[in-house]
């Protein structure tokens, strides 16, 4: 099954967004195999956030995502990817959907409240970048025949 990671950024963690972000990821079905409360170093940043390197914003992404503690869930499910990307909804949150995370509670790009991977391959990598192999549950939720077809 598909994995991906979400990071529950410093703003939403600030703001006390923490149980309504996770919330709708548990709402929607997926299945939650690892979850913790860290701070990302800079090292571990500069690795997440390689692909925007040389990007204006990086410099700035790096400092905001070490800024504070940030709680940080692995998701399975069907298609878990591209479903907690629109859960999370746009990277701009002025141009974010109603309904998605991004469109009710930010209105900024540099304050988008949470991460999510953005292919199955780096949601696969992200996962284990974030969790050690034993840190990562195996197991079946009692309601899972009602979500997973
Ligand atoms: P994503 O989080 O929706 O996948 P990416 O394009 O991968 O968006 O960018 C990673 C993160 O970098 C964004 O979530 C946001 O925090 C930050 N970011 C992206 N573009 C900008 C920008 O133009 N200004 C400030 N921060 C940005
Ligand atoms: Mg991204």
């Amino acid at each position: 099954m598909e994995r991906t990671l979400i990071i529950i950024k410093p703003d939403a963690v600030q703001r006390g967004l923490c149980g309504d972000i996770l919330g709708r990821f548990e709402r929607r079905g997926l299945r939650i195999i690892g979850m913790k409360f860290m701070q990302i170093s800079k090292d571990l940043a500069e690795r997440h956030y390689a692909v925007h390197e040389g990007k204006p914003f990086h410099a700035g992404l790096i400092e905001y995502i070490i800024s504070s503690p940030v709680a940080v869930i692995a998701l399975e499910g069907t298609d878990a990817v591209a479903a907690a990307r629109v859960t999370i909804g746009a990277t701009n949150p002025s141009a974010a959907a109603a309904g998605t995370i991004r469109g009710d509670l930010a209105l900024e790009v540099g304050f988008n409240l949470v991460h999510g991977s953005d292919s199955v391959e780096n949601g696969r990598e992200e996962v284990n970048r974030f969790f050690a192999a034993e840190e990562l549950q195996h197991w079946t939720r009692a309601i899972d025949r009602w979500i997973f077809e």
